[in-house]
Parts: structure tokens; C-alpha cells; sequence
């Protein structure tokens, strides 16, 4: 059954719907080209067989004209009006298109509205903000542009930032589960474990039957992003995505789904020490099957079930590092670990009074969609004047305005409320940036380092501490300050930082944003084994940044963190009396 000559005619259809919709074609026919290859790739009948037969407009979606392109397709190998539409559209559109995340309207937009002409034009106006100025466009799309183009210009060979790496695994999932004869596609590897960086990508294909495992190896190859082949086999396959990001793909029968994914999300240290486990029962786990010692295979069907046999419970992904987890499973200890869905409110969020680009309304919006029952607006402080940082005045105004809001809500009965705050800029000479009678009015208030970055350890941390002391600040906003992949920590020393924060009872910020990830899984832990209490935050510059939360809770999962560890799982009554509480208000 040729799956794969199927997969490649939907493949062009997609391509020249993408190619229409950038020249604004009639939306009725860019439609009618994406629906016959959503078609084209779930039918279970070779298109050839069925073209032989005689009528391939019985395929839903295909009417008589495409009917005639599969048919040149199948005779000649080419759709001619595809050519043709290659040749009217300038190649870095084309180019432009091919970026991870970025579709064929915004393409259109960046080519004509901005008038980038090449990638490094486009790199430019990414990195002067002129994408997110554009109507509709917002941060996420210029950051996404911005990291697409930096994956092109490294190059194979290194590590890729969870958030990168989930996107990508995530759309090719999609694409797998679209194809006939699979059941199901998962990830594996590090980016099941949610590894702040990924090496490669794993994913594990479950087929409906041996045979055709082939032929979704093949369709697997025919993915637009594959770059280059490295290895194929008759049921795995290694490739190369076009953004250098390596992909190994294991297709099996599935009965088999269960051990195939354990085996390969690791971590190896992780799977090292359940074998020795499984070996001490007379049992033997290998990635085709658990195996008594006389050969025999004992059915898996799922994760729990092979946890089961090994006397323990299922063992969370993030967790499976070798880092205590197996013999807190069988001691019943695992902890119960933080889920997205326990998040009730985001506490660091910055709004277009200072460098954001929403407006508090819409933040507020946008949190209610998530079902939040709080967020907290923090802009930035005066002394960062990059990041027009609020005066005094605007922040008196800003008081009024969010009490007002504030009423509103309570006036429609909402059950949401917005918390006014602050992230006040602990000054490279040191001391805040606002002074204690002005910082005892808020809400809630965030210290974070924007600047000194450079400053020696004693230095650095001094400041930081001297921060802590300060009864009127409750979190410590991304604390080493790293730039995942870009700038290394300053030269904080995080074990006095945790021991300050212990002592003086500050609470510590997860940096949600993918470039931040700070504090990591590591010191988080530690954190928590001190006593000390978490927030999970994303410093959301726009509404579409409130889903950073994901990475954050990820990281929070991999510090073995659970939801009384960290404040923004609290209800807003309970979370608004501990912080009076905590700072002798009433
Ligand atoms: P990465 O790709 O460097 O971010 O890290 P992983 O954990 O995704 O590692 P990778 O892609 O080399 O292998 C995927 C999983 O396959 C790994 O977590 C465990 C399993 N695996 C690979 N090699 C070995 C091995 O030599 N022994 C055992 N027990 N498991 C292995
Ligand atoms: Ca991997
Ligand atoms: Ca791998
Ligand atoms: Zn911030």
C-alpha cells in the first residue's frame, strides 16, 4: 500500500495552498486544496490503485480539477500549475515561509510591510521590534522568527532549548498521527523528560499492524522538514529537520509501545538502575518486552504496568534522572507533583504602561481564559529606562487604575482579582530603585538584577542579599539571571542567595520564559529542601506569553516540587492573606 505517494500528493497540495494564500488568492480554493490533502493523507486506499480504477473524485475533497493534477502527478511525477507557482513567488518568501512557526500570511506581511528582502533583513527588523509592532503580531512570532534564524545559522551539532524542541516534536507528532495505520505517536527522550536543552529528539510511533511500519518509516521521510536521511531501517529511521535539529523515529507493533517508550525517555542512568532492580526479581526489561528468565515475554501495556512488575508505582517522566526516584517509588514517597492545572494566577507579568505590549485589560482577559483567578501586574521600575519604567506618579496612577478595575470585576461578580505590584530594579550600585514607604503600598512586590552584570561575585550577590533584607519585597525575580543558550549567570553564589532567602523568608521565583528557565531544576530543589517557597512565573511581555507557564511547571516538576511549595497554586483569598501577613499588613 503506497502510504507514501499519497503523503508526497497532499505534501505538494499543502505546499501550493501556502503558496495561494501568500499571493492572497480566493480563500474558497486555498481551502479546497488544504481539505483534499488532509484527505489525501488519512485515506487508507493507494491513490494510484484508486486512479486505475477510475475515479478519484470519490476521495472527500477532491473535486474534478485536482482530481486531474493527482492524475498528471501519477503519470508525469509533477503538477505543472505547482511550478509555475514556485516561479511567481520571490524565493526569500519562500525562504521566509520555511521558518519554523512562521505561515504564509505572516511571510506575505513581513515581505510587504516591513519590506524584508532577505534573512538577514529579517533578522534586523526582528531584533529592532519592528515585527511585534505590526497589527496582530505580538512578541512570541518576533521571538519564534528570532530563534528560527538563530537554529539556521548554528547549524547540527547542538543542544536545543526545550521550548524549540517541544514546537517542532510537537507539529511532527501531529503529522505522524495523521497518517494511516498509526495508533499513536509520542515523544521520548529528554523532551519527554522536559531537559531544559535536547540533544535529539526521540518519538516513538505506534503502528496498527507489523507490516507497515515500512511504510509510516517512509511517510516519516517525506515530512516537509526533513533535511537529510541519515540512517533508515525497516522500522526506524534518523534524520535531520531543516533547522538542524536531529530525529530519531522507532515505529513498532502496538503491543510492543509500552517498552519502546520506556526505553527510550530514559534517562539512561534511569533505565541502568531498573534493570539491575529487574534482574535481582528474575525479570528482565529490554526495549522489546519484560522477559522472565526462561525467555518468557510478559505482557506491557502500559508504563504502569511494567513499574507494577518491578514493585512500585509509575515513576513521572521529569523525575526519572536517577536522582532518588526510584527508591522513593518503592517506598511509596513519590511526591504528589505540581501540574499546570494547579496554577490559579501568574505573578510577574509586565503590561504596556511599561515595556509590555498588551494592556492590563487584556492581560486580564486572557488570564480569565486560562481559568486564573489572579495575576499580578509588575512593570518594570524607574531606574530602567530601556524598559520605561514607571515614575512615581504613573505608579499612583497605576494604583487607582487596577483598584478601579478591581471593583469592576467585583461589580460583575467575577472571581478574579488583580494584584498590584512591581519589579523593582536592584541598582547596580545597590539598594532598590524605589524607597520602603512607596514599596509598603503594593501588593506584592518582585527585586530582580537588570544590570552589573558583570560585578565579582561578593558584589553581585551583596546586592542581592541586601534585597532580601528588605521587609517589603516578597519574590526574588529570576535569580541567577542566565540567558539559556545566550549569557551564562552573573557570578551569584546561589548557596548563600538560598541560604539568605531561607533566613530572611523570600520567596523564589521559576522564570517561565523558555530563555530563562531560572531558577533551574537543580537549585529549585535545593530550594525547596531548605523550606524555601517557589513562584512559577512567566514575566509575560503579552497575552500570548501567559503560556510560557508549561516550562516553568516543567521545571518546577523536574525540582520534585509540589503545589504547597509554591504560592501561585493558593486560591486569591489565601494567597492575598499571606502576603499581608507575611509583611504585618492586615
Ligand atoms: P539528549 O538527546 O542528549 O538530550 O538525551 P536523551 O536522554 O534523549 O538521550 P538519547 O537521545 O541519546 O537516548 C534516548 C534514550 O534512549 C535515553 O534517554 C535512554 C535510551 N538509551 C540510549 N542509549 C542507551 C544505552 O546505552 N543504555 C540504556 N540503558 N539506554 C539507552
Ligand atoms: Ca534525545
Ligand atoms: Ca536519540
Ligand atoms: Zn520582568
Amino acid at each position: 500500500m503506497p502510504v507514501a505517494e499519497n503523503v508526497e500528493i497532499a505534501l505538494l497540495f499543502e505546499e501550493i495552498a501556502d503558496l495561494l494564500e501568500l499571493k492572497g488568492d480566493n480563500p474558497f480554493k486555498i481551502r479546497a486544496y488544504r481539505n483534499a490533502a488532509r484527505s489525501l493523507k488519512k485515506l487508507p486506499l493507494s491513490v494510484r490503485e484508486m486512479a486505475e480504477k477510475g475515479d478519484l473524485t470519490a476521495i472527500p475533497g477532491v473535486g474534478k480539477d485536482l482530481a486531474q493534477k493527482i492524475g498528471e502527478f501519477l503519470q508525469s511525477g509533477r503538477i505543472a500549475y505547482l511550478e509555475r507557482l514556485r516561479e511567481e513567488v520571490p524565493p526569500v518568501l519562500r525562504e521566509i515561509m520555511s521558518l519554523p512557526g512562521v505561515g504564509p500570511k505572516t511571510a506575505a506581511r513581513l515581505y510587504e510591510e516591513l519590506g524584508v528582502r532577505s534573512l538577514e533583513e529579517l533578522a534586523r527588523a526582528a531584533k529592532e521590534h519592528r515585527i511585534k509592532n505590526l497589527k496582530g503580531m505580538g512578541s512570541k512570532t518576533e521571538q519564534n522568527i528570532l530563534r528560527g534564524l538563530e537554529m539556521v545559522r548554528r547549524g547540527t551539532g547542538q543542544r536545543v532549548p526545550i521550548a524549540l524542541a517541544r514546537l517542532w516534536g510537537e507539529e511532527l507528532l501531529a503529522y505522524l498521527e495523521g497518517l494511516p495505520g498509526v495508533v499513536q505517536a509520542a515523544l521520548a527522550g529528554s523532551a519527554r523528560r522536559w531537559k531544559e536543552t535536547v540533544g535529539d529528539l526521540d518519538i516513538v510511533c505506534a503502528v496498527d499492524k507489523e507490516e507497515k511500519t515500512t511504510k509510516v518509516v517512509e511517510a516519516f521521510l517525506l515530512y516537509p522538514a526533513v533535511q537529510e536521511v541519515l540512517a533508515r531501517g525497516e522500522n526506524r529511521a534518523r534524520v535531520v529537520l531543516k533547522w538542524g535539529l536531529q530525529v530519531d523515529l522507532l515505529a513498532l507493533p502496538a503491543d510492543e509501545f509500552a517498552t519502546a517508550l520506556h526505553h527510550f525517555t530514559g534517562s539512561k542512568e534511569h533505565n541502568v538502575r531498573l534493570r539491575g532492580l529487574a534482574h535481582s526479581r528474575g525479570l528482565r526489561i529490554s526495549e522489546y518486552g519484560l522477559f522472565r528468565e526462561d525467555g518468557k515475554k510478559l505482557p506491557v501495556r502500559t508504563e504502569e504496568d511494567l513499574y507494577r512488575a518491578l514493585g512500585m508505582p509509575w515513576i513521572p517522566p521529569e523525575l526519572r534522572e536517577d536522582r532518588g526516584e526510584i527508591e522513593a517509588a518503592l517506598a511509596g514517597e513519590l511526591p504528589r507533583l505540581v501540574e499546570e492545572g494547579d496554577i490559579k494566577g501568574d505573578l510577574h507579568v509586565h503590561s504596556n504602561w511599561s515595556d509590555g505590549v498588551s494592556s492590563i485589560e487584556e492581560l486580564v482577559t486572557a488570564a480569565r481564559r486560562r481559568g486564573y483567578s489572579y495575576l499580578a501586574i509588575t512593570d518594570h521600575s524607574r531606574s530602567l529606562g530601556v524598559a520605561r519604567g514607571l515614575k512615581e506618579n504613573q505608579l499612583w496612577a497605576q494604583r487607582d487604575y487596577v483598584r478601579r478595575l478591581n471593583e469592576e470585576l467585583q461589580a460583575e461578580g467575577a472571581d478574579f482579582r488583580v494584584f498590584w505590584g512591581l519589579e523593582v530594579d536592584i541598582l547596580a550600585k545597590g539598594g532598590l530603585d524605589y524607597e520602603d514607604e512607596v514599596l509598603a503600598e503594593m501588593d506584592v512586590v518582585i527585586a530582580s538584577v537588570h544590570s552589573g552584570f558583570r560585578q565579582d561575585e561578593e558584589t553581585v550577590t551583596g546586592r542581592i542579599i541586601d534585597a532580601m533584607k528588605n521587609p517589603w519585597v516578597d519574590i526574588i525575580a529570576h535569580p541567577t539571571g542566565r540567558l539559556l543558550g545566550r549569557r551564562d549567570p552573573y557570578a551569584v553564589n546561589v548557596d548563600r542567595l538560598l541560604e539568605a532567602a531561607a533566613r530572611y523568608d523570600k520567596i523564589l521565583e521559576i522564570n517561565a520564559s523558555p530563555d530563562r528557565l531560572d531558577l533551574n531544576d537543580g537549585h529549585a530543589r535545593q530550594a525547596k529542601e531548605m523550606g524555601i517557597k517557589i513562584a512559577i512565573n512567566t514575566d509575560a511581555h503579552d497575552t500570548a506569553r501567559l503560556d510560557d507557564m508549561r516550562y516553568g511547571v516543567a521545571v518546577a516538576r523536574r525540582a520534585w516540587l509540589e503545589p504547597e511549595d509554591i504560592i501561585n497554586t493558593m486560591n486569591g483569598d489565601d494567597l492575598w492573606r499571606f502576603l499581608c501577613k507575611r509583611k504585618g499588613k492586615s
